[in-house]
């Protein structure tokens, strides 16, 4: 059942080039990067960098400070906006470069570069807003201020699943507050990464804000992690890797931002619009091939509907056109990469091993590519590895309960706790499902994933460090308040 792949004539993003100090420049050592949906295609090289060329970025970060920081905040906006205009501009050439990268469907991918511009311009209107608070001093002769200040030099470290979205939401604030910024994206980012710094350097970015890095995580981390001049880390990925990031700094007063995944239920109730419920539970669990840490993967069903839900799941699911994701039509491209491929596959044999029964996909396919088939399995026991452990792919388990309390204990049995959803038409009980369900982010019959800029993002738990990003969060991270005792004499 799995799709076959076109020959197919598409830019071949470069990547071979690291931003340091306003110059691009080779590194020693180039990685390949791979069509994820026909692996054995290249689709171009990406500049492996050294530690000594993070270095070189994070003196750059620190000369560019000082400036960039007393640059006035409308100036910061407006470069911004032009950004924003840059890539409106070239968003096609964006879009499918994000689809050769990392394999998101095109469709996908153009929306994604949509919401990167309109990231770019939330934040440019953040700048415009107030930087401080004025308070009613104990002594009349005293004036009592706070104001924003940068932090200085920002770390800014990015996965491959938005390779736009993601470092959008990262840099705008870190960049849009007044600090400079070393960026590492994820290899199978590299070439979205390029024209992503190209674009803020053609809107006038002064040399040394904002320095890439591509390369081997493993071999930059301690080069990142370990400048002395390190004001803030924030970090989008593994659990394992952000564990290991907030380690390497701990001992520094580092400000670090860590969002790390999740294992996000869906709760159907009874009285729920079924056939909607249907709808959306699919779109969260398959959309962005399951690579999304927002991603539904587990659902809980009242028992009087269970069977006509999974009926409706299993033909929604079923609906789901997987294939080329240069194809308009493709709303499920393939996974990101071998390695992701290979990953998926192992929890789609645990489940298979384990005797899970398919409601919806294929647990044995076969697949050409880095395709995996969007897949719905029940009977499952609650501690296996496929209900515990984040899979980052199209595969979700279904579990039947007998009522609400039933539902929230299962759901909220997780190490994880990012994003959540019921879908109800009880008033009370969606209430009492967004005060007790351990989740940072709470949908009401709406899907877990999909996020808006301009409010806060973030987990609890296993999810996420406590401080969270985008809207005004991200001022917050990407500040520090001074408090100002102004007494005339
Ligand atoms: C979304 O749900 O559209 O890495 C965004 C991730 C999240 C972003 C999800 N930080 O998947």
């Amino acid at each position: 059942m799995m799709p076959a792949v076109e020959t197919r004539s598409t830019p071949v993003p470069q990547g071979d080039t690291l931003f340091v100090a306003g110059e691009w420049r080779a590194a020693a050592r180039a990685g390949e990067r791979f069509d994820p949906s026909r692996p054995e295609r290249s689709t171009g090289l990406f500049a492996a960098a050294a530690a000594a060329d993070v270095e070189d970025a994070y003196a750059a970060a620190v000369a560019a400070a000082p400036a960039w920081a007393a640059t006035p905040a409308p100036a910061r906006a407006e470069l911004l906006r032009r950004a924003a205009d840059c890539l409106a501009a070239r968003a096609e050439a964006a879009a499918l470069r994000l689809t050769a990268d990392m394999g998101k469907a095109i469709g996908d991918a153009r929306a994604e570069v949509r919401r990167g511009a309109a990231i770019l311009r939330y934040f440019a209107g953040e700048l415009e807003q107030p930087i401080g608070e004025t308070y009613a001093s104990a002594d009349p002769a005293t004036a009592l201020s706070t104001f924003e200040q940068p932090l200085g030099v920002a770390c800014v470290i990015t996965p491959w699943n938005f390779p736009v979205a993601i470092p959008l939401w990262k840099l705008a604030p870190a960049i849009g507050f007044g600090n400079t910024v070393v960026w590492k994206p994820a290899e199978a980012a590299s070439g979205s990464a390029v024209l992503l710094a190209e674009v803020l350097a053609d809107a006038g970015l002064p040399a040394g804000v904002l320095n890439l890095i591509t390369g081997h995580g493993s071999e930059l981390s301690a080069a990142l992690t370990g400048a002395e001049r390190l004001a803030a880390i924030t970090f989008t990925g593994s659990g394992t890797v952000g564990t290991r990031l907030r380690q390497a700094v701990a001992d520094r007063n580092v400000k670090v931002q860590l969002e790390l995944g999740g294992k996000n239920p869906a709760i159907v109730l009874a009285d729920a619009d079924l056939a909607d419920a249907a709808l959306q539970v699919t779109r969260g669990a398959m959309l962005a091939t399951g690579q999304r840490c927002t991603a539904t993967s587990r659902v809980y069903v009242e028992r009087p509907v269970a069977d006509e839900f999974a009926r409706l799941l299993a033909d929604q699911v079923g609906r789901l056109v997987v294939g080329d994701p240069f194809d308009e039509a493709t709303q499920v491209g393939p996974l990101a990469s071998a390695e992701q491929a290979a990953t998926v596959a192992e929890y789609f044999a645990l489940a298979r091993a384990e005797g899970a029964r398919v409601i919806a996909g294929d647990l044995a396919a076969t697949a050409e590519g880095c395709f995996a088939v969007p897949t719905v399995i029940a009977d499952v026991a609650p501690d296996s590895r496929v209900v515990r452990e984040e899979v980052f792919g199209p595969l979700l388990v279904l579990f039947v309960v007998d009522d609400l309390e039933d539902a929230l204990g299962a759901a909220n049995e997780t190490d994880f706790g990012l994003s959540s959803a019921i879908f109800t038409r009880d008033l009370g009980k969606a209430m009492r499902f967004v005060r007790e369900t351990q989740t940072g982010l709470v949908h009401v019959n709406r899907e877990t994933a999909g996020v808006e800029p301009h409010v806060p993002f973030g987990g609890v738990k296993g999810s996420s460090s406590l401080s969270r990003e985008q809207g005004k969060a991200a001022r917050q991270f990407f500040t520090t308040t001074k408090t100002v005792y102004l007494r005339s004499t």
